[in-house]
């Protein structure tokens, strides 16, 4: 499970505890408290600290695993105290097709890190961008030397343009990304809510869990692009963005583990 690598600076850190964020203040007070207690403890048990110090304008890490999440893994995005990640329900059909998509895609998703001075204490940005693989080989993508093209996705500065704000803490980071639009290929989804992220992190990459909403619209045809029934979305639909009373996206969450790859 990926979530059991939820360890490497914190090793009391459980799933529940990195992945019931909806709140992210919240969480985010509660894991710096957790944190600087462990962090000792940490360092005495094992007698090998993290390595701690970075100073990185970016890293990138490439996702090289992912799966939807199951019904307690993910985000509260309609505030009610309650994880949202319909698309749990439908695990069974869409991890073959996410697992195609990692293995044999030109397109990968890829997590960015940026002002980034430490990797067990730090205030960073995230982001995400969708890379292209252009050397024709899906072979090496996760090699951990793979560089892939981030066409329009980043800014001058060479960061993502789909950005946020995190934080790390005893290596477990949380994060939320604004908005986002999810390129699969001939088909791109725009997120429907934030983005939120909560797994480690360090020099190897990020494990976790990706959650968000999309628009059931726009999700149902995907999924009819994939041979999947468009309205299985409408029927998943779960959260109201617009306050109609009527809900009108589908949340997701998604178990993530990703490692180092370079863009240009
Ligand atoms: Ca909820
Ligand atoms: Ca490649
Ligand atoms: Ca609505």
């Amino acid at each position: 499970m990926l979530l059991s690598l939820l360890i490497a600076c914190n090793n009391t850190t459980t799933a529940k505890d990195a992945i019931s964020l909806g709140d992210t203040a919240t969480n985010a007070d509660s894991g710096a408290g957790a944190d600087s207690a462990e962090l000792g403890d940490s360092g005495g048990d094992t007698g090998t600290p993290p390595a701690c110090p970075v100073d990185s304008d970016s890293v990138t890490f490439v996702t090289d695993s992912i799966a939807v999440g199951t019904s307690s893994e993910g985000f509260d995005l309609d505030g009610d105290g309650v994880i949202d990640n319909a698309a749990a329900l439908a695990k069974s059909l869409l991890d073959p097709q996410l697992l195609d998509f990692t293995a044999n895609q030109p397109e990968v998703l890829i997590l960015q890190l940026w002002d980034l001075q430490d990797w067990c204490n730090d205030a960073v940005g995230v982001g995400f961008i969708n890379g292209l693989d252009t050397d024709g080989d899906p072979s090496d993508n996760h090699s951990g030397s793979e560089v892939f093209d981030p066409g329009a996705d980043v800014d001058a500065d060479g960061h993502a343009v789909y950005a946020g704000a995190g934080t790390i803490a005893g290596s477990v980071v949380t994060g939320t990304i604004f908005h986002a639009q999810l390129n699969f290929g001939f088909v791109s989804i725009d997120t429907a809510t934030p983005l939120y992220l909560s797994g480690t992190v360090a020099a190897d990459g990020f494990s976790g869990i990706v959650g968000t909403a999309v628009d059931a619209v726009a999700l149902g045809s995907f999924l009819e692009s994939q041979g999947l029934p468009a309205s299985l979305a409408t029927s998943l639909a779960d959260v109201d963005t617009d306050g109609d009373g009527t809900a009108d996206a589908v949340s997701a969450a998604f178990e993530v583990h990703t490692v180092t790859c370079g863009i240009h």
